[in-house]
């Protein structure tokens, strides 16, 4: 797995190369933030062919600087006394369609270029869900791994005590991500209620459903990837029956796409964690993963160990030399790079899923579409848990709560809307089946047509 990637993509036209070329000027040394740009640049060559006025209105040069950028200290202490100092970063990107929206991270590699590039792919991924929520992202570069709760609850109180006085129900609202679950939203959550003296549930999403969070918004992201893999294996006259999977990764996103595979009828045969591969050629067992990654917080080995059988945990190994049909990467950017698809290819691999943001390099990606494997890119595959997230808003907005079952309709509902969107856009632009092509492009359409509406803001 490789942290960064250089851009050796195919040439853009001139004047998308221009907006490139500031871009990497302005933003120098931030190679995931030039990745994501790029891959949507050169995307967007026959839309601009087709509506000039983007490019007299400056549209690209707009969309590629972000609204607002902020970046803070967050001095905490842990349980020794010692004195520690992170930095905090929200950048809040475009607000086009609605309040900025994405999920905050909290991992030792984020950086600007991390958080500008998940921001950046969020305006497009809010856009596709067609809810009204605009894009950002925010995190910190802190390691919660092998922290106690209480030296978790003062980082998030530390980190709140800044970030609050520029979020809001109607401003920005975050949520979680890589790092970032239900414990470390509560302690957000409580630290902003207590400076503000509001409860104001609508200024996070993914609370614990006792406070203010919604249902199904724990499993959404994984769920809606699941069924997303489906509505492409369905457009091809194929299901997820009977499939072998692979999903990387075992954290949130990872754990709800395996069990809604399963539920759909294919087998999960393996899924990692940082340091290495659980190959269960049985079909992963949910509730005990569930059981070691969430509730206990351990090592993969412990769910090997526990599951006896078949199961074999391997340190240090490549989840995509497991053999299967069925691709979902769900666990960080740039974990899947092109001899990984090749591996995945030559063991026949028909459709991949990105369920974690940016995880397939654009080596990958291309050897994924000239091979014609249905591949949907994490804009549009992974968006169930964004519109799950302004689902909770609409529910804190009217004081109510939806059940389980009506709220994992809306989310069936929006991902078969957003599969259908990205299907008929890349048949408009004479490019069937490429769901990079379809999202990218109805994902952009709809910002820059509202930001041509707003005027120059
Ligand atoms: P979690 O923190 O719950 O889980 C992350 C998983 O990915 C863990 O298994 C972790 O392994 C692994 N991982 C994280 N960073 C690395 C790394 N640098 N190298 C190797 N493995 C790594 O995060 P989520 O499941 O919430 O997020 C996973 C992906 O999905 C991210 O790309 C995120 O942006 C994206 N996403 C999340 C959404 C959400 O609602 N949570 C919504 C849409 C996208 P280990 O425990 O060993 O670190
Ligand atoms: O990448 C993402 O879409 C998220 N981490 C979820 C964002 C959200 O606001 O629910």
């Amino acid at each position: 797995m490789t942290d960064t990637v250089a851009v050796d993509s195919p040439p853009l036209d001139h004047r998308l190369q221009g907006v490139y070329d500031t871009l990497q000027r302005r933003n120098p040394g931030e190679k995931e933030f030039h990745q994501a740009v790029h891959e949507v640049l050169e995307i967007l060559v026959p839309v601009v062919a087709r509506r000039p006025e983007y490019i007299d209105a400056k549209l690209l040069e707009r969309i590629c600087e972000p609204e607002r950028q902020i970046i803070f200290r967050v001095p905490w202490s842990d349980d020794s006394g010692e004195v520690h100092v992170n930095r905090g970063y929200r950048v809040e990107f475009n607000s086009a369609l609605g309040p900025y929206k994405g999920g905050l991270r909290f991992h030792p590699n984020v950086s600007a270029s991390i958080v500008k590039f998940l921001g950046f792919e969020q305006i497009f991924k809010n856009a596709l869900t067609g809810m009204p929520i605009g894009g950002g992202k925010g995190g910190a570069d802190f390691d919660p791994k092998g922290r106690s709760d209480a030296e978790i609850m003062r980082f998030c109180q530390s980190f709140m005590t800044e970030l609050q006085r520029h979020i809001g129900e109607y401003t920005d609202v975050p949520a979680g991500d890589i790092g970032v679950g239900e414990r470390e939203l509560g302690y957000l959550f409580g630290q902003y209620k207590r400076i503000n003296n509001r409860y104001e549930s609508g200024v996070l999403t993914g609370k614990g459903i006792g406070w203010g969070g919604a249902r199904v918004r724990k499993e959404a992201t994984g769920y809606g990837t699941a069924y997303f893999v489906g509505e492409m294996l369905a457009a091809t006259g194929s299901s997820l029956d009977g499939r072998d999977v692979v999903v990387s990764g075992s954290g949130n996103v990872a754990i709800y796409a395996a069990e809604k595979v399963q539920q759909l009828g294919g087998r999960v045969v393996a899924c990692s964690d940082s340091t290495g591969v659980v190959h269960d050629p049985d079909g992963i067992d949910v509730a005990l993963l569930k059981q070691v990654k969430e509730v206990e917080r351990a090592r993969l080995t412990v769910y090997a160990e526990r599951r006896g059988g078949r199961a074999r945990h391997e340190d240090g190994a490549s989840v995509w030399h497991v053999p299967c049909t069925v691709a979902l990467p769900c666990a960080t950017q740039n974990e899947l790079d092109g001899d990984a698809a090749k591996a995945l290819i030559d063991n026949g691999v028909v459709a991949v899923a990105e369920g974690a943001n940016m995880p397939c390099t654009p080596d990958a990606v291309r050897a994924f579409r000239a091979a014609g494997i249905a591949f949907g890119p994490g804009k549009a595959a992974n968006a169930g848990g964004v519109a799950t997230s302004a689902l909770e808003m609409q529910q804190n907005a009217s004081r109510d709560r939806w059940s389980f079952e009506h709220t994992e309709e809306r989310l069936v509902q929006i991902m078969r809307d957003i599969h259908a969107d990205c299907y008929a856009t890349a048949d408009e632009y004479g490019m069937p089946g490429d769901y990079v092509a379809g999202a990218n492009i109805a994902g952009f359409v709809r910002v820059a047509d509202a930001m041509l509406a707003l005027g120059l803001v």
